[in-house]
């Protein structure tokens, strides 16, 4: 998968009480889990040093007592969290594909397994912060640190804020921007959610399209895919043209290449200001 290395545990057994039907979480059953770990294995590969690669032994009895100690439904969410769970824990760890089998499942036919098989990955976003009313610095130092504090979010870098004229044509007050990269579990769509409600907590406004706000989140640029949605564009559509994402943006991300245009942020930004 993508280039990575990868550790194995299969078929480790635990019994706990994920399940639809009180019989199930009254009594509990057993589950078997098998985990592809991705990581470079490289270093411990070449210095034999456990300490640079992830412990299979203390991944299976994390799992386990996770297993045992989160109880759901759905072998669905039982799945999820434990992945979700495992990607926060082991920092070396890229990504996870987590099979979760309930052999014994009540189903009343002669089947050998149920299971759910899911990949989950840590994906790199980049964002640009904008603020022209208020207390601009606060509210672009409150949208980091909320970011932060996210759970399945973690901000890598930090431009320096920018004092920007408006761009758009409206008459408006100057603008600070940055940018950041995160590194996040969330999906686009639930990333630009989690974004809304930050802006919402600053009390951002929507009254004129691309009018005076207290805080504006855009996402630039999610891993190298490219995707429209009804609400979401990415990469952001104005990002080549705006200097005001792409000189924060080249503080922190120069060679980062845009996957559409195939020219690194540097190259864009040369593009613009000549
Ligand atoms: N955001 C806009 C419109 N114009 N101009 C500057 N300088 N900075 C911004 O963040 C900005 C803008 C719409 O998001
Ligand atoms: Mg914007
Ligand atoms: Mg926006």
């Amino acid at each position: 998968m993508m280039g990575y290395d990868e550790i194995h545990i299969e078929n480790l057994e635990i019994f706990a009480n994920h399940g639809v039907f009180q019989e199930e979480t009254n009594l509990g059953q057993k589950f078997l889990v098998s985990l592809v770990m991705y990581a470079d294995t490289r270093k411990a590969g070449k210095t034999d040093c456990l300490e640079e690669s992830i412990h299979y032994g203390e991944v299976s009895h994390f799992m386990t007592s996770y297993t045992k100690k989160h109880t759901r439904k759905l072998i669905e969410a039982a799945a999820e969290d434990l992945a979700e769970a495992l990607l926060l824990q082991y920092p070396l760890l890229k990504g996870v594909t987590l099979e979760l089998k309930k052999p014994w499942a009540p189903v009343g036919l002669p089947l050998e397994t149920v299971s759910v098989k899911i990949t989950r990955f840590w994906h790199r976003a980049y964002l640009g912060l904008g603020s022209n009313l208020g207390d601009k610095q606060a509210y672009l130092e409150q949208a980091v640190k909320a970011l932060g504090e996210t759970k399945g979010c973690r901000v890598a870098k930090v431009s320096s804020y920018l004092v920007t004229e408006p761009y758009g044509g409206v008459e408006q007050d100057d603008f600070l921007n940055a940018c950041l990269s995160l590194d996040t579990l969330l999906s686009p769509s639930e990333l630009l959610e989690k974004l809304h409600e930050i802006e919402q907590a600053a009390h951002r406004e929507r009254l004129i399209h691309w009018g005076p706000r207290t805080l504006d989140l855009d996402i630039l640029l999610y891993d190298d895919e490219i995707l429209e949605t009804e609400d979401l564009i990415i990469p952001h559509v104005e990002m080549h043209k705006r200097e005001f994402v792409l000189k924060p943006l080249s503080e922190i991300a120069p060679y980062k290449r845009h996957p559409v245009y195939q020219k690194t942020v540097a190259e864009l930004l040369e593009a613009l200001t000549d």
